[in-house]
């Protein structure tokens, strides 16, 4: 098993994905809010994280949980600042999850190299200018509204449901951030899972992958204990599962998106992905042995 340049590890003909471990440094996402909201356990979560083996750390300070309420941009500066510049300091490759250009500016003056804007440039498409300044990789993810009011918004009536919708609207993103000047070998797609969608959407984004990989860009796939997976795995009285006893189901999406050949995967617990995915790789070493 060879390193690729983009840090994915090729094994004979399949590319596995790289794996993103989040550090949200929020008092209230939905996944592990408030467990790492101070700079001292943000910065000791994302060390245990590229322990477990994540390969990039994406590091927010805004949730986008639905109904959450947005930091003032100098809460948010405050809150991830410090900790990308610890944490690239020591090596790590780091993203920024955010959807604003002064803290994408000042997050790749600390030193991270991916902005990792969930609102694909809608929110302040003067972060595509700041990217484009830069040499850093753009994630653009599919989005409608911000999450106080993104339910509104979850409804694809048009031909081809949810999936066309997304291909196209993603298709217009990716018009905007080239006509901005970032390179397409710097821009990276995702379906926004849980982004103005309900269950039954994310499992036909899932479905149909493929159509928004034959955009004919790099995709990343967040699907790690949100809540469609929840109201999978609801008990018999129908209540959704809590949001840390989604991780097989996490794991399992892990082994199945590496199969369709996603570039990489955003997960909370890297270790349980990061095992899954050496299986895969001991497998394909073996077939390739004969
Ligand atoms: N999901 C969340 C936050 N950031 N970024 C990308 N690119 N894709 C996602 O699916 C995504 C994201 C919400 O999850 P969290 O609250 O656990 O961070």
């Amino acid at each position: 098993m060879s390193t690729l340049r983009n840090g994915a590890a090729r094994v004979s003909e399949v590319t596995l994905p790289v794996l993103m471990g989040v550090v949200n440094v929020t008092p209230d996402s939905f996944s592990d809010g408030g467990r790492y909201a101070t700079t001292e356990s943000a910065i000791a979560h994302g060390e245990r994280l590229l322990a477990a083996g994540a390969d990039i750390l994406d590091v927010g300070g805004e949730s986008t949980r639905p109904g959450a309420t947005r930091p003032l941009v100098e809460e948010e500066l405050g809150r991830v600042i410090p900790v990308i510049t610890a944490l690239a300091g020591a090596g790590a490759t780091v993203s920024v999850d955010t959807m604003r250009h002064e803290v994408a500016a000042a997050a790749l003056d600390a030193g991270a190299r991916i902005v990792n804007d969930v609102s694909g440039g809608l929110a302040d498409p003067e972060i595509l200018r700041v990217v484009a300044g830069s040499d850093a990789t753009y994630v653009a993810m599919h989005w409608r509204a911000h999450a106080d009011h993104m339910t509104d918004f979850a409804t694809y009536d048009g031909p081809g449901g949810v999936v066309a919708a997304v291909r196209d609207e993603l298709a217009q993103r990716v018009e905007a951030v080239l006509a901005a000047g970032v390179p397409a070998e710097r821009l990276v797609l995702d379906p926004g899972l849980g982004f103005a969608k309900h269950g039954g959407h994310n499992w036909q984004l899932l479905a149909h992958l493929d159509v928004i990989t034959a955009l004919g860009h790099r995709l990343l796939v967040g699907a790690s204990r949100k809540s469609f997976l929840g109201t999978l795995l609801a008990g018999p009285d129908g209540t959704s599962r809590g949001v840390d006893d989604r991780e097989y189901a996490t794991t399992a999406l892990t082994v199945v998106l590496a199969g369709m050949g996603v570039w990489g995967l955003r997960v909370h617990d890297v270790r349980s992905s990061r095992d899954a995915l050496k299986v895969l790789a001991a497998l394909e070493t073996a077939r390739e042995d004969g």
